[in-house]
């Protein structure tokens, strides 16, 4: 299904272990994207300032127990109260860099153990990005980059059945890149991805839904 518009922003989501770079990433990328005189904004997920997130905030913190399937619809109700403002934002010619997306929710909830289709359920009928750029990086790498913290999950043999996880989620469509190079090599290997698929989304590529 998909809603035809003509010019709008793009969805671009970035993916990846803990401490791929994504953070760093998105920021770099808002920035070129500006700089070059488009609409964008950056987002992330979880967004922690909703009553939702701050629920998420405080799992991952540690500070609160809940139950995988529990904590698996918290994470996707927190797109969803986000999913009006992306549409119009979208819809309005803003491009949106999104830090972590309904990726992360299923690579995180079935590396618990909790049944993939399970976990991708409600996320159908979210809005599908434009493009995926998953960082690529070997989890022992990753976790020697300025250590893990104290938050749930940061911890290596977990991180590997995520890595695992989002090895079957991914499709040909996704933009791999190889996370382990230079800040700036990656940096500029996003910027020349991302160019073409804004462009058609400003020629009216219609936006379509996840996984339905
Ligand atoms: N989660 C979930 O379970 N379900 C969901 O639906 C969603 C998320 C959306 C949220 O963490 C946790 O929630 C996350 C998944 C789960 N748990 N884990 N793990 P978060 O989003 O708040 O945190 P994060 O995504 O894991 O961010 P991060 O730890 O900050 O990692 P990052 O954003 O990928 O990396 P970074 O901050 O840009 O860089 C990390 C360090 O590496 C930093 O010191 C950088 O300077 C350095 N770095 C980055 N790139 C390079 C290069 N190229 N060379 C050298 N050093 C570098």
């Amino acid at each position: 299904r998909a809603c035809n518009i003509e010019s709008r922003g793009a969805l671009i989501v970035l993916e990846g272990l803990d401490r791929c770079g994504k953070t760093s990433q998105s920021s770099r990328l808002v920035s070129y994207m500006e700089g070059l005189g488009n609409s964008v904004e950056l987002w992330r997920f979880p967004d922690r300032t909703t009553n939702v997130g701050k629920m998420i905030s405080a799992y991952l913190l540690n500070q609160s127990e809940l139950d995988d399937r529990t904590i698996h619809l918290l994470f996707s109700a927190n797109r969803w109260e986000k999913r009006s403002m992306m549409e119009t934002k979208l819809k309005a010619g803003t491009t949106l860099i999104v830090d972590r997306y309904s990726y992360s929710g299923v690579a995180f909830s079935s590396a618990k153990g909790v049944d993939l289709e399970w976990c991708k359920a409600p996320e159908i009928g979210l809005l599908a990005p434009d493009l995926v750029l998953y960082l690529d990086m070997p989890p022992e790498k990753a976790a020697e980059r300025g250590g893990y913290g104290d938050e749930r999950y940061e911890r290596l043999e977990f991180q590997k059945k995520v890595a695992q996880c989002y090895r079957i989620l991914h499709d040909p469509s996704w933009k791999m890149v190889d996370a382990c190079q230079p800040m700036e090599d990656v940096q500029k290997q996003l910027q020349e991805i991302v160019l073409d698929h804004v462009l058609a989304c400003q020629k009216g590529k219609p936006l379509s839904l996840l996984w339905s």
